[in-house]
């Protein structure tokens, strides 16, 4: 497994906000927290590929929107804020030198990787604001072989926000309306899926690497749900990336 990352530009100060933060974003505390991900990363992957960062893209650390990978394929996405459109092209490069067989989304579909949960057979993909059902044909051609299972998202970003898939059949999910009603989707189509529920604020976005857990740190009630699964638990401060609606899963993409 090898692991594609992207570093924090000087402009991450401009990065998309959900809503305004209470302070304002430290980036050089924000490369700081990004370091120790990368480092940890490190730790459980063989490689880590490295994209240059590009200031011209203050999101271009958010990696994993720019690209759904399955095996040795990639479907390279079209982001669906515009400010982001420009970020996939250096992905596109990286996953074609790194040998995998990519496609390339176009107008007027718009994805971004944080709303696809791929789990076995299945692709749930979140429909939310930067997410449309055009995306599904694209998905579709590119992973033939897998189920999709659309689900609304009408809260929060994306569908990974709320719901993440920890170990074969546990789910990390958001004690809230728009969590439940993801996690519905989940167990309707796998039936031997067992939910975590989690209430404490961007918990449930955790990020499963070989035989570790990559989750957010200061959250207790978190860290007590995981310890049952046997799993090393890697707690992470993402403080300056959550004011950015950014959690674990977003800042890598993992490839085989
Ligand atoms: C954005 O709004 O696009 C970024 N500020 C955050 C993206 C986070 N991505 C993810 O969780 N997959």
């Amino acid at each position: 497994m090898r692991a594609l990352v992207r570093p924090v530009p000087a402009s991450f100060s401009r990065s998309l906000c959900l809503s305004p933060p209470a302070s304002p974003i430290d980036v050089e505390r924000a490369r700081a927290q990004h370091e120790r991900y990368r480092a940890e990363l490190a730790r459980h992957v063989e490689q880590i590929l490295e994209l240059d960062g590009d200031e011209d893209y203050p999101d271009c650390c958010f990696v994993e929107d720019t690209a759904v990978v399955i095996g040795a394929r990639a479907l390279v996405t079209r982001p669906g804020a515009a400010s982001r459109q420009g970020e996939p092209q250096a992905t596109h490069e990286a996953l074609q030198a790194a040998g995998l067989s990519c496609t390339a989304m176009a107008a007027p579909a718009a994805l971004d990787g944080g709303d696809v949960l791929v789990s076995g057979r299945n692709i749930f993909v979140g429909i939310s604001q930067r997410t449309n059902r055009a995306a599904l044909g694209d998905l579709r051609r590119a992973f033939p072989e897998h189920a999709l299972v659309p689900v609304p998202v009408d809260a929060g970003l994306h569908l990974k926000s709320a719901v993440t898939r920890v170990t074969e059949r546990h789910f990390l999910v958001e004690d809230s309306p728009c969590g439940r009603q993801i996690f519905a989707a989940v167990a309707a189509a796998e039936p031997h899926a067992s939910p975590i529920w989690v209430e404490e604020p961007h918990a449930a976005n955790a990020l499963r690497v070989g035989d570790a857990i990559l989750h957010l740190a200061g959250r207790p009630a978190l860290a007590a749900a995981l310890s049952p699964l046997g799993l090393e638990l890697v707690p992470l401060d993402m403080s300056e990336l959550e004011k950015a609606d950014g959690g674990l899963t977003c800042l890598s993409i993992l490839v085989p």
